[in-house]
């Protein structure tokens, strides 16, 4: 972390705190009628989180989180970056679980970090030979190759080829060796809209496309979602087919919180909103692998996180929407269900937030009936390496729905817990008539409008079409009510864009549009060029007799008839949910009905002498079964255990050195040194402990001081 990196986490920090005071209560609703997609649990596995060993006890440990993808070395060995983890090996482990799979980490296979790379015909001939064993296991349970890993920290044109370049003959060299097996990438660091614009560019010019796009999500949690925003405009942009995205590291800004429920709770919600494929959790917490991504506290113990994944991977049905306070923030997000066949409604949430949730739950199926059962628990976390011993349950009790809604306020809530509401049918019907048949699941919204078609809007109070003032084609010109006159400034072209629906005025050719993002009640509704923001977004919800309203994404306001006006030229804006029929529109459709970067510290020279001088190195580092260092050694990685390095691609004790051990024990386990002995100028206090400032790098105080 350098200084600017601390400055603004401690600045984000006070803005949060100043937020948390203005506002008293947070609300999420669930739209149990507005369906994503089928329950997959996307999010599901996790990177080098089960290994030949680890967890042992399989059956009680892993299947039960429905794992998913999980991302693991081709080779784990030592010459290879991890001696674990081998793909084949835990291919075979995993084909116990029907559905889940191994994603293929190729770079993995060179020793070292970052990879030393040995020319690109002994590369071709080391994956080479992964892939043909690969074939002999038998195996079939692969999500794909990914053919390289961070490149835009890894990758050197030393190496004797630009990264493009040597990616599009590694794509060559599969597909024709393997033909029908995905190939994954480019797995870069963070998501940077120019890196992954110039690769897809040149990927579909040179007919090297991946079958799936995959970046890492490990510097903060408030930018993801205009992350996938970006990127689903990008392929728009270039032309390209939308690929199934694999967010294949994924952790809080904060690597500590790896696995904490409140930090899983807002990756999970906004994966599921976007429809990510897959998700592996890691920061890497690098001699602890074969713990799920921190969801174990120890080899054997079931951290908070564990509980946590339970509850969503015990999803079924379809997930459905969830609107969080805010989806482009750090601020409290989750994921919901419905499932028609068991009867019930699940939704788990978590993160920062004001100690008051409101959970809105909006057109419940009728087989929930009127007064369901409600039960909310809650999974508390203290830090990653403290085993849990499962969720609490706040209430358990029921509730009366009223017109398909229902309000649940849980109090008392923090930012690292994980909380979930689970409303079970009470057997009866809300509709007072007949048992609904099983299959009768909640018609999604979405069902309303053909994405892609033409509409005209009709106001239900005034009976007037939405439309731009004087036929205007300029940004930013009004919106209002008129009579239907039949012209295209009152037409609208409605798409489903996956994350709520584009509007887009058929004269102009531009967007319905809340003004400068307004979130405030009477911000004022305008037309102006599609630009993927969420002031442009708006979810289309069926209220009955025929009606829709629309809701804004960004601010959370219904689109809304100043003051009831039912006179032309009436102004067009946003309100909250009043219930009233000036929020209320009819559908009226035109057209004919189509047909960091994962720091892994940077290594490291490794020694060239090895020696197993096993008295010289930290005694908890031996007892885990590795060995020290030899003398001289690079320190990598620093925890609680001591001081790692690598020798020949396997981790080991570095020497024990007073002056590496003379500070905070947290600073060290945050990946820090300790500063001089005689370097006593303390720049920053924290939880941590003091820190001081060497060669531009954070250190910790010396207790020597
Ligand atoms: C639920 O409805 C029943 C019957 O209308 C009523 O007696 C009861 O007080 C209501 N309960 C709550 C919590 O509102
Ligand atoms: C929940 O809280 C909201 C405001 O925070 C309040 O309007 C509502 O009445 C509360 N509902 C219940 C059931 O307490
Ligand atoms: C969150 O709340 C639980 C109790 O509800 C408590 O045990 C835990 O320490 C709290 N965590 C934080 C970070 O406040
Ligand atoms: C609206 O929000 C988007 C996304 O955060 C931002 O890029 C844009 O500049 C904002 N526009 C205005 C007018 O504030
Ligand atoms: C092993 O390390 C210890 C402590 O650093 C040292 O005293 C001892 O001489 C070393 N032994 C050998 C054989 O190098
Ligand atoms: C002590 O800190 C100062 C100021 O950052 C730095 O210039 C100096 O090199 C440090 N001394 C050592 C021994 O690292
Ligand atoms: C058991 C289970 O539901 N696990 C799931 C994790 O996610 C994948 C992808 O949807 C499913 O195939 C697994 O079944």
């Amino acid at each position: 972390m350098s200084f600017k990196n601390k400055v603004i986490t401690l600045f984000v920090a006070f803005f949060l705190l100043i937020t948390s005071v203005t506002e008293a209560t947070h609300t999420l609703t669930v739209d149990c009628g507005s369906k994503i997609r089928k329950a997959t649990h996307c999010a599901n596995g996790s990177l080098y989180g089960l290994i030949e060993n680890k967890p042992a006890d399989y059956k009680s440990l892993v299947e039960p989180l429905h794992p998913f993808v999980f991302r693991n070395p081709a080779r784990g060995g030592n010459s290879n970056q991890h001696p674990y983890g081998d793909a084949i090996k835990v291919a075979r482990r995993l084909a116990q679980t029907p559905g889940a799979l191994v994603s293929v980490d190729l770079a993995d296979i060179l020793p070292y970090w970052p990879y030393q790379f040995k020319g690109i015909q002994s590369w071709l001939n080391d994956i080479g030979s992964f892939i043909d064993d690969k074939k002999a296991s038998g195996l079939t349970n692969w999500y794909g190759y990914e053919i390289w890993n961070e490149p835009d920290g890894t990758w050197k044109d030393s190496n004797g080829m630009n990264f493009n370049e040597f990616w599009k003959q590694t794509y060559q060299f599969i597909r024709q060796k393997d033909p029908n097996e995905k190939i994954i990438g480019p797995c870069i660091s963070w998501y940077n809209e120019n890196n992954i614009r110039s690769f897809l560019q040149f990927a579909k010019a040179n007919n090297c496309l991946p079958d799936i796009i995959s970046w890492h999500e490990l510097s903060g949690i408030d930018g993801m979602s205009s992350h996938f925003r970006s990127y689903r405009n990008l392929e728009k942009s270039l032309g390209i087919k939308e690929l199934p995205i694999s967010i294949n590291e994924y952790c809080d800004a904060e690597h500590e919180l790896e696995g904490q429920p409140g930090s899983s709770a807002r990756f999970i919600g906004k994966f599921e909103r976007y429809k990510i494929d897959t998700a592996m959790i890691t920061w890497w917490f690098v001699p602890q692998p074969g713990r799920l991504g921190s969801l174990m506290a120890t080899d054997t113990q079931k951290g908070a996180g564990w509980y946590f994944y339970k509850w969503y991977g015990d999803m079924t049905g379809d997930m459905v929407n969830v609107n969080p306070p805010k989806d482009d923030s750090n601020l409290v997000d989750g994921a919901a269900c419905v499932d028609a066949q068991q009867k019930y409604v699940s939704f788990i949430f978590g993160g920062p937030n004001d100690g008051n949730i409101n959970a809105v739950f909006k057109n419940l199926p009728s087989f929930i009936g009127s007064n369901p059962t409600v039960k909310i628990e809650k999974v508390d976390w203290r830090n990653k390496d403290t085993p849990s011993n499962g969720p609490n349950t706040i209430s358990e009790k029921k509730y009366n729905v009223s017109n398909g809604q229902l309000t649940i306020n849980v109090s008392g809530t923090n930012a690292s817990s994980g909380y979930r509401i689970l409303i079970t049918g009470d057997g009866s019907s809300n509709t007072g008539g007949n048992e609904e048949p099983i299959n009768n699941e909640p018609e999604p919204s979405s069902s309303v409008v053909a994405s892609g078609g033409k509409y005209k809007l009709i106001n239900r109070n005034s009976g007037k079409a939405l439309g731009v003032d004087g036929d205007s084609t300029s940004n930013a010109a009004n919106v209002h009510q008129w009579t239907d006159n039949g012209k295209t400034s009152q037409q609208w072209i409605i798409t489903d864009e996956g994350y709520g629906y584009k509007i887009m005025n058929v004269n102009a050719n531009k967007a319905l549009d809340v003004n400068e993002n307004s979130t405030k009640n009477g911000g004022n509704v305008i037309i102006w060029s599609d630009n993927g923001n969420l002031n442009q977004r708006w979810y289309i919800e069926e209220i009955g007799d025929g009606y829709i309203t629309l809701q804004n994404i960004n601010s959370g306001l219904l689109l809304d008839v100043e003051k009831s006006s039912t006179s032309d030229g009436g102004n067009v804006l946003q309100w909250e949910n009043n219930g009233n029929s000036n929020q209320q529109w009819k559908l009226i459709r035109l057209d004919a009905p189509a047909t960091t970067t994962t720091i892994k510290t940077t290594t490291t020279k490794p020694a060239t002498q090895p020696t197993n001088n096993d008295s010289s190195c930290s005694a908890n580092i031996l007892k885990q079964g590795y060995k020290c260092c030899p003398s001289g050694c690079v320190v990598v990685f620093t925890d609680n255990d001591g001081t790692w390095g690598v020798n020949n691609g396997e981790w080991c004790g570095c020497n024990t050195d007073e002056s590496l051990n003379s500070c905070s024990s947290s600073i060290r386990s945050l990946g820090y040194s300790c500063c001089s002995d005689n370097n006593c100028t303390v720049y920053a206090t924290d939880e941590s402990g003091k820190w001081g400032i060497e060669n531009d790098q954070w250190c910790g105080i010396s207790n020597k001081c």
